[in-house]
């Protein structure tokens, strides 16, 4: 008799199927749907107070994310920063409120480009020394990962 219930219930959630795209719950992503991968950052002399980080976000689940903010033991304030082009011909970086990343492709973080700026380095960014940075997305979603000091 338990045997049979317990067999009604799975045969339910096998009915209930993946979740819907308006369901709420299916935005929260499990952690093998996001991955980082290729963390790393340019070792710079100890007098440097701000450095920055380029990474590839791999999104494998069905829906696009929100990177929102990130953070590490090793800045006292981390931000998500663009290059663009200013009026003036010149390159500034500038601070990004949120980076989609789609399920189709990989947003990469590159020199001249997408970075993770750290800004007030508590210890030096020394050639072989790693990290842990934690990027938090839209929905919730928390990304523990760690960078490599090249
Ligand atoms: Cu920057």
């Amino acid at each position: 008799m338990k045997r049979w219930v317990w067999g009604l219930a799975f045969a339910v959630l096998l009915v209930a199927g993946p979740a819907r795209a308006d369901d709420v719950t299916a935005g929260i992503a499990k952690p093998a749907e996001l991955e980082v991968k290729n963390a790393w950052s340019r070792a710079l002399p100890p007098v440097a107070s701000t450095g920055a980080v380029y990474l590839t976000l791999v999104n494998r689940g069905a829906f696009p994310r929100r990177l929102l903010s990130a953070s590490s033991p090793v800045a006292e304030r981390v931000e998500i920063h663009s290059h663009a082009m200013s009026s003036d011909g010149m390159v500034k970086m500038r601070k990004v409120e949120a980076v989609e990343v789609s399920a189709r492709a990989p947003v990469i973080f590159k020199p001249h480009g997408l970075h993770v700026m750290l800004i007030g380095l508590k210890q030096p960014l020394v050639a072989d020394k790693r990290f842990s940075l934690t990027l938090r997305f839209e929905r919730g979603e928390v990304l523990e990962t760690q960078f490599e000091v090249r």
